[in-house]
């Protein structure tokens, strides 16, 4: 062989072995409603970005030891998903003063090419760099509490939000929709110019319950984050409350109608969102503000809990996992993280990881019967204190920094103690907890953000990939 033809040779060679060498991974973040998503999607592509510069990522050993090569944006494979609003977050991160993204309601995604020397031997022999390609997806925590309606007739879930209404608070609260739904008999003509304004009460019984009563547990879960389904009939259902109902209704009856709306939502939007996307996820990281919840008061942990639990429901693979019956599930490590750490002083941090790891506890047992890897975490995707101490009558006691959301000024607060277990009574009685919001902190474009323990994140997630 020529000289010219064995460089081609090898250069092909290389290009195919190079080739072999990169990976795709689809990381999905979750979490419910404020819960830190775009927060740790944005600090994580921004620590991505810094990394191998002046990112501060020693957990993350091809960071640590110098291996990341160069990171950068692609665009996504997945042209029907709108894009994560990265520029737009980094925009209001930086401004003057300093903004919190904007909330996001749908699903969206990121890809990043990340290409680094494989510290692997046997991989490096075969070529010097391996790219990773990270597509990052963003989505609702809130859809997947719809799983368990696959399981439901409409008739079964009426009767399980019959039985919501036991409570006193929520029973008050949904006099709009009760007394709308009332007065429409199931077996008329099935009317939109009824329906809709049915619906649109529910909804708002729906977004009132989460408001007042700290409520997490909302379902159907895309009748308050409808996505591009906004005002579709497909979301103009409501569980029907109000007594017996004659047998053999279609949808020319009103019962009908919403039964059949209830059958269309759960295939269209609760199957399909498993089978069209949660399939295809490898990797999952659930964020947790148990922060908020705890501050709330003891209803509101209840129905965090109540919530995690729903949404672990997802994770159980195995015999219980009868929804797989659907599609095969492919996610082989799940984290789960405590977010917004930097509310709490240091000594708290490892607290409030129990704290989660206690909530999760069910889940765990299952999935990790499955094969999963799962991880618990506390971590602060933007750390927008800074910690240090007071002296406080004598003793000196750990202490935080920040400036306050509301009117941007410097406070200095010790926020109180987390507990490590589910709270009980006493918790409550003496709650020492104080939550304080605080605006993002000063931050130029050209650094990485600051923050806690998203390598140990990084870590986890990425370690076997990137490695
Ligand atoms: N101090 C602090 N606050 C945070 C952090 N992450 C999120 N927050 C606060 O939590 C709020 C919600 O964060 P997001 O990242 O927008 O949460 P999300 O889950 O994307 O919210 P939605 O898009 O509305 O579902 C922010 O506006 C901040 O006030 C953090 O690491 N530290
Ligand atoms: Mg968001």
């Amino acid at each position: 062989m020529s000289r010219t033809a064995l460089e081609q040779w090898r250069n092909k060679a290389g290009a195919w072995v190079q080739r072999g060498l990169d990976q795709r991974l689809r990381l999905a973040v979750t979490g419910l409603s404020r819960s830190g998503k775009t927060a740790f999607i944005t600090s994580l592509v921004s620590q991505l970005e810094h990394a191998g510069l002046d990112a501060r990522l020693p957990h993350w050993p091809p960071a640590a030891q110098g291996r990341l090569l160069g990171i950068k944006r692609v665009p996504s494979r997945h042209h029907h998903v709108p894009a994560f609003g990265y520029e737009a977050a980094l925009d209001q991160l930086s401004a003057r003063p300093p903004a919190w993204p904007e909330p996001t309601r749908g699903i969206s995604e990121i890809t990043l090419a990340i290409k680094y020397q494989p510290g692997n031997r046997l991989k490096r022999k075969l070529n010097d760099t391996a790219t990773l390609y990270l597509e990052i997806v963003d989505y609702p925590g809130e859809w997947l509490l719809d799983l368990p309606l696959l399981a439901m007739s409409y008739a079964q879930w009426s009767e399980q939000q019959r039985g919501l209404l036991q409570d006193e608070v929520l029973a008050a609260l949904a006099g709009p929709w009760l007394q709308a739904g009332a007065a429409i008999a199931p077996d008329s003509p099935a009317d939109d110019a009824r329906l809709a304004p049915l619906a649109a009460a529910y909804t708002r019984w729906l977004l009132d319950s989460k408001r007042e009563r700290g409520a997490y547990l909302v379902q159907p879960g895309r009748f308050v984050l409808p996505g591009e389904y906004q005002g579709a009939p497909m979301l103009q259902f409501v569980p029907w409350v109000w007594g017996t109902v004659p047998a053999g209704l279609d949808d020319r009856h009103h019962y009908g109608m919403m039964e059949a709306r209830f059958e269309h939502y759960k295939k269209h939007l609760v199957a399909g969102f498993y089978r069209d996307f949660f399939a295809g996820f490898d990797r999952q990281i659930v964020l947790v503000d148990c922060l908020t919840a705890l501050n709330r008061g003891p209803d509101s942990f209840a129905e965090l809990s109540r919530a995690l639990n729903a949404i672990l429901q997802s994770f159980e693979y195995g015999k219980s996992g009868w929804w797989q019956r659907l599609f095969a599930p492919r996610i082989d490590k799940l984290l789960f993280a405590a977010t917004k750490a930097d509310h709490l002083t240091p000594d708290q941090h490892g607290r409030l990881a129990r704290l989660l790891n206690t909530l999760v506890r069910g889940g765990h047992r299952q999935a990790r019967l499955a094969g999963i890897d799962i991880h618990t975490l506390a971590l602060a995707s933007i750390k927008a204190t800074s910690s240090g101490q007071v002296s406080h009558r004598g003793d000196t006691i750990p202490a935080l920094q920040g400036r306050r959301l509301d009117d941007f000024e410097p406070v200095t607060l010790y926020p109180g103690e987390v507990p490590e277990s589910l709270p009980d009574a006493e918790f409550w009685q003496r709650q020492g907890f104080d939550f304080t919001e605080f605006a993002p902190p000063q931050w130029h474009k050209d650094q990485p953000l600051p923050h806690l323990r998203l390598d140990q994140a990084l870590a986890f997630l990425l370690g076997d990939k990137v490695s």
